[in-house]
C-alpha cells in the first residue's frame, strides 16, 4: 500500500531530483503471476547536492527480492525498503554508479489496471501518471528523462509477441520453450512513458513515409480475428502523420510506430513512446459494428495520441501540474485536425456542446480547479475535461490573440527551444510572447484562475451619432480556493450584421482595442464605443466561441433570429438558435413544476424549421441545430434548486410541439435524407445520418407510436441506424413490443461483439423514468455484465450516473445509494474507475433540496467506507467539502 495517500502535493514546493538518472536497463522474465523485474539504473550525484544525500525512489505495492549498486550487495543498513518507497545512503559523491533492483510482480492479480497487468491474455503496461512504481523502484516523475534498454523473457508459445518502446534490437530463443527480445528506445523519456506488452495477438502493417523520405513501419495489433476491423484506424494514423508534418512541420523520429488494442483499459489511450496503447473501442471499426461517432473518435483519439509524440513525448511536462502542457495543446491539436478533416464548423459547434455540458459544470462544482493546479492530492483524478477540454481552449485563445502566422511561430519556436525538455506552462507563453512581441501576462490568468467567466452585455445604438456602444462586465465566480479574482484578457471574437446580413465597418473604435474581429475585453468593465455605424446593427458576439465564458447578453428573439438567419460564422448562428431555445425549455421545466401548459415561442419554432429545412446547408449542421440543448444544459443555466423531471419533462413538451409544427418538414427529410450504395464514414454521409435519424426522433413525437422506428430498425444496415432506431425504440416507446423484440434481435446478434453489446447496455441505462433504477440492478445480473471491465461498468452504471437524469436522480434518492454501493464495490478492484464514475455527482449541489440531502446521504455512505482508496476519498472530500 502506498503511504503518501492523503499527502497534499503542491506546485510551490518543485524541485529537482539530488540524482541524475543517465541510463535504464530492464530485463523482464514474464509469468502471469511471478513476473521478474531487474533494473539496472545508472545515476550520477547533482552538482551542488550534499554528499550525504541518499537517493529516494518510488515504489507502490512493490516485494524487492535484490538489491546491487554496481554489482555488489548494498548491506542491509544502507537502505530502507518499504512497499512504497526505497532509501539508499552512502552513495558515490563524484562518481556515476549502477544500483540494480530487482522486484517480483504479479500481473494477473493487478485489478487497477496500473503498471503491468494482464488483459484478455497478453501482458501489457499502462504508467501514466504514475504506474511504473508498480513495476520496480524508481523516481517516477515527469522530469527524469533517460535513454531505455529492455530485455524481454517469456514463454515463447503463448507470447510470440514481445514489445517495447523505440525500436527492435533483436531477439532469439531462451532455454526451454521461451525467447528474448530487446529494444532501444534512443530518446530520453519519463517513465510515464515507457510500455511492454507481450502475447498472442493478430497485426495489420502498413508503411508511412515521411517528408525527409523515411519509410517507417506502421503495425496495430488486435486480438485475433479483429484484423478487418482496423483499417480506419491505419488510415487515421497514416492521415494524422501527414497533418502533422503539413500544419506544424512534425516528423515522425523512430524506424516503427505500433498501436495495440486491448479490451480492458482505464482511459481512452495512451501515447507511450513509439508503441501506444489504445482502448479497443478507438481503434476496432466497421460499417456493422461501428457508429458514426465512433468513426469519429477513432479518428481524433489516434491523432491525439500521435500528436502526443511531439507535443507530450519529446518536449514533456516538468512534473505534473503542468499537465494541460501536453494535454491541453494536444487536444488543441487534435481539434484542428479533425476540423480539417470534417466540417469545421460542425467540429466546432460538437466542441463547443462538449464543453458546456462537460466541463462548464465541473468549473461550476465542488471538483472546480484551474488549468493548470496549483495543488493534488491524486493526480489521476486530474485528468479532466478542464485539463483537457479548457487546457485546448486556452490554446486556442492564444492562436486567436495572435492570429495565424505569429501563432505559428510561437510553436515553431517551442519546439525548437524545448525539444528534448521536461517544461512548464511559462516556458510554452514565453515562446509566443517572444514570437510576437505580445505581453501575455494577462493573459496567463487563463492557466490559474478556475471558474467560468461571465461576462454581462448590453448594447446601445445611437441613430442620430451613428455609433453602437457596448457596455461589457465580467465577473468570474469564486471556486474552491480561490474567493478572489483579477479580471482577465478575453478575446471575443464580433460583428456588426446589418439588416440585408452585412456586416458594418465601424469607421473608429474607442475604449477598447479591437485587432481584425477580435475585441480584447480586459477590464472588469469596459464601454467600447464603435463610430460610423449608419444603421441599427445585430451583434454577434463570441463568434466562433473565441473564449470559453458565459456570456449573458439580453438579445430579442428578433435579433437572435436574425443572427441565426444570415451570420456568416455557422457556430454563430447555430448559438443564435440555442439562445433561443434555451429561455423556452428554462420555462417549459418552470411551467411543468406549476402545474402549467407549456407553450414554445413560435420564432423558435419558425426559425428551426426554415433551417432544418434549407438544402442549401450542411446536413450535419441542420442536425445540430435540431438538436436542442441537452438536459444537462437546461440544469445548468437554471442553476440552482433545480428538478431534473421537470426538466426532462418540459423539453419533451418543447420537442413534441417542434415535432407536431414541423411534422411534414420532418417526414420529408427522413425519406429524402438516406445514403444509398456501400456504407461510407465520411462525413457528409455522417451528416445525412444525423439529420435522418433526428427527423426520425421528432417525428416519433409527432406520431407518437413506435412503428416508424421499429420500420427503420428492420431496414438498417449499418449500426449508426440501428443503434439510434433502438435507442428511439427503448427510450420513448420502453414498453412497446416492438422495443422488447428489438432490444433481444440485438442481444442476440451482437453477444459476442464486446464493444456492441456495451452500446446494449448504454442504450437500456438511459431510458428514463422511475422504472431505470430496477432495470439497472436486472441487467447487472446479466451473463454479459463484466464488472472487472472498465467500458462495460462506464456502459452501464457510468451511463445510468452520467446521462440518465430522470433515472438516476429519482426524488426517493435509491439511486444515489446504489452509486455508492457501486463505488464501494468497484474501488476494490479499480480506484480509477470508482472515482471517475463517482464525479457524475459533481453537481449535487444545484439539485433541489430533497434531492440534494439524499445525495449527501450517499456521498456520506460512500466517505465512509471501510479501505476506501486515495482516489475515491480525494473526490468525495472534495465533493462534500466545496
Ligand atoms: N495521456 C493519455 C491519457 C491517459 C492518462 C492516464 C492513463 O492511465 C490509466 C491512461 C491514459 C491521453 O491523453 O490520451
Ligand atoms: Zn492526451
Amino acid at each position: 500500500m502506498r503511504t503518501d495517500i492523503g499527502q497534499i502535493v503542491h506546485l510551490a514546493d518543485y524541485r529537482p531530483t539530488d540524482f541524475v538518472l543517465e541510463r535504464v536497463d530492464l530485463t523482464f522474465e514474464l509469468d502471469p503471476t511471478e513476473t521478474k523485474v531487474e533494473a539496472r539504473l545508472i545515476f550520477h550525484r547533482r552538482d551542488g547536492v550534499d554528499a550525504s544525500a541518499p537517493l529516494v525512489l518510488d515504489g507502490d505495492e512493490l516485494n524487492m527480492t535484490g538489491l546491487l549498486l554496481d554489482q555488489d550487495e548494498i548491506p542491509a543498513g544502507l537502505f530502507d525498503a518499504s512497499a512504497d518507497q526505497l532509501v539508499i545512503r552512502d552513495l558515490p559523491a563524484a562518481v556515476p554508479f549502477e544500483i540494480t533492483i530487482t522486484t517480483i510482480i504479479n500481473p494477473t492479480a493487478n485489478t487497477k489496471l496500473m503498471g503491468l497487468y494482464r488483459t484478455g491474455g497478453i501482458y501489457c503496461t499502462q504508467c501514466e501518471a504514475e504506474g511504473f512504481r508498480r513495476i520496480t523502484y524508481f523516481p517516477d516523475r515527469p522530469d527524469v528523462l533517460a535513454p531505455y534498454t529492455v530485455n524481454i523473457i517469456a514463454e515463447k508459445a503463448p507470447n510470440p509477441l514481445l514489445l517495447s518502446n523505440g525500436n527492435f534490437l533483436g531477439g532469439a530463443g531462451y532455454g526451454e520453450g521461451k525467447h528474448f527480445a530487446a529494444w532501444f528506445d534512443p530518446h530520453p523519456k519519463p517513465s510515464y512513458l515507457f510500455a511492454l506488452v507481450a502475447g498472442d495477438l493478430g497485426m495489420v502493417e502498413d508503411t508511412f513515409v515521411t517528408m525527409s523520405g523515411r519509410e517507417v513501419a506502421l503495425k496495430i495489433y488486435v486480438e485475433h480475428g479483429k484484423e478487418p476491423r482496423v483499417a480506419y484506424a491505419m488510415d487515421a494514423l497514416k492521415r494524422s502523420m501527414k497533418w502533422d508534418e503539413e500544419k506544424f512541420g512534425r516528423e515522425y523520429d523512430l524506424d516503427i510506430f505500433m498501436i495495440v488494442a486491448v479490451s480492458d483499459f482505464n482511459m481512452g489511450a495512451m501515447e507511450n513512446k513509439g508503441l501506444n496503447v489504445f482502448n479497443d473501442k478507438y481503434v476496432l471499426a466497421d460499417p456493422e459494428t461501428a457508429t458514426d461517432a465512433d468513426y469519429a473518435n477513432i479518428e481524433a483519439i489516434i491523432a491525439h495520441e500521435y500528436f502526443h509524440n511531439w507535443t507530450g513525448n519529446r518536449i514533456t511536462c516538468r512534473d505534473w501540474f503542468q499537465l494541460c502542457l501536453k494535454e491541453g495543446l494536444t487536444v488543441y491539436r487534435d481539434h484542428e485536425f479533425s476540423a480539417d478533416q470534417r466540417s469545421r464548423a460542425v467540429k466546432r459547434i460538437a466542441e463547443v456542446r462538449h464543453l458546456k455540458s462537460e466541463q462548464f459544470p465541473e468549473d461550476a462544482g465542488p471538483l472546480a480547479h484551474p488549468v493548470r493546479p496549483t495543488k493534488f492530492r491524486e493526480i489521476n483524478n486530474f485528468y479532466t475535461t478542464t485539463v483537457y477540454e479548457k487546457g485546448s481552449e486556452v490554446t486556442r485563445m492564444i492562436a486567436t490573440l495572435l492570429g495565424a502566422d505569429l501563432f505559428k511561430a510561437g510553436m515553431d519556436l517551442y519546439f525548437d527551444r524545448h525539444d528534448g525538455d521536461a517544461s512548464t506552462v511559462e516556458d510554452f507563453v514565453k515562446c509566443f510572447e517572444d514570437a510576437s512581441g505580445r505581453d501575455l501576462k494577462q493573459f496567463s490568468l487563463w492557466y490559474d484562475q478556475a471558474g467560468t467567466p461571465l461576462v454581462t452585455v448590453s448594447g446601445h445604438y445611437d441613430a442620430a451619432a451613428s455609433t453602437f456602444t457596448l457596455q461589457l462586465e465580467q465577473m468570474i465566480p469564486a471556486t474552491p480556493g480561490q474567493s478572489t479574482k483579477e479580471p482577465m484578457h478575453i478575446p471575443l471574437r464580433m460583428a456588426l450584421i446589418l439588416d440585408n446580413g452585412s456586416e458594418a465597418s465601424p469607421s473608429a473604435v474607442s475604449g477598447g482595442e479591437l485587432t481584425g474581429d477580435v475585441l480584447h475585453l480586459t477590464e472588469r468593465k469596459q464601454t467600447v464605443t464603435f463610430s460610423g455605424i449608419s444603421s441599427r446593427p445585430v451583434l454577434s458576439l463570441n463568434r466562433g466561441f473565441s473564449a470559453p465564458i458565459n456570456l449573458h447578453f439580453d438579445q430579442s428573439s428578433a435579433d437572435l433570429a436574425h443572427i441565426a438567419r444570415h451570420d456568416s460564422d455557422w457556430f454563430a448562428r447555430w448559438q443564435a438558435l440555442t439562445d433561443l431555445a434555451l429561455p423556452n425549455l428554462m420555462q417549459a421545466a418552470r411551467d411543468i413544476q406549476l402545474g402549467k401548459a407549456v407553450a414554445c415561442d413560435p420564432v423558435l419554432i419558425a426559425t428551426l424549421l426554415e433551417i432544418v429545412a434549407d438544402d442549401s446547408l450542411e446536413p450535419a449542421f441542420r442536425a445540430q441545430a435540431l438538436a436542442l440543448p441537452g438536459e444537462a444544459d437546461i440544469a445548468r443555466e437554471l442553476g440552482a434548486n433545480n428538478d431534473p423531471d421537470a426538466i426532462h419533462a418540459g423539453r419533451k413538451a418543447i420537442m413534441a410541439e417542434i415535432a407536431r409544427a414541423g411534422q411534414q418538414t420532418f417526414v420529408t427529410l427522413y425519406d429524402s435524407m438516406q445514403t444509398p450504395g456501400a456504407f461510407s464514414p465520411d462525413a457528409a454521409s455522417a451528416g445525412k445520418r444525423a439529420l435522418r435519424n433526428s427527423a426520425l426522433a421528432y417525428l416519433s413525437y409527432a406520431e407518437e407510436t413506435p412503428a416508424r422506428a421499429a420500420t427503420a430498425f428492420a431496414a438498417a444496415n449499418n449500426m449508426t441506424d440501428l443503434s439510434q432506431a433502438l435507442a428511439l425504440l427503448a427510450q420513448r416507446f420502453p414498453d412497446a413490443p416492438e422495443s422488447q423484440a428489438a432490444l433481444s434481435t440485438f442481444e442476440t446478434r451482437f453477444s459476442d461483439n464486446a464493444l456492441v453489446i456495451d452500446k446494449w447496455f448504454s442504450i437500456q441505462a438511459l431510458i428514463p423514468g422511475e422504472t431505470a433504477l430496477a432495470r439497472v440492478k436486472t441487467l447487472m445480473h446479466s451473463p454479459h455484465f463484466i464488472s472487472t471491465n472498465p467500458n462495460r461498468v462506464r456502459s452501464l452504471v457510468g451511463a445510468f450516473a452520467f446521462s440518465n437524469t430522470t433515472g438516476f436522480n429519482r426524488a426517493d434518492g435509491a439511486a444515489y445509494q446504489f452509486l455508492a454501493e457501486q463505488i464501494l464495490d468497484i474501488d476494490k478492484r479499480n480506484p480509477q474507475l470508482a472515482a471517475r464514475i463517482l464525479t457524475a455527482m459533481r453537481s449535487w449541489r444545484s439539485l433541489e433540496p430533497v434531492r440534494a440531502d439524499h445525495a449527501r446521504a450517499a456521498l456520506l455512505t460512500i466517505e465512509r467506507g471501510a479501505g476506501l482508496s486515495g482516489d475515491v476519498s480525494d473526490i468525495v472530500e472534495r465533493m462534500l467539502k466545496g
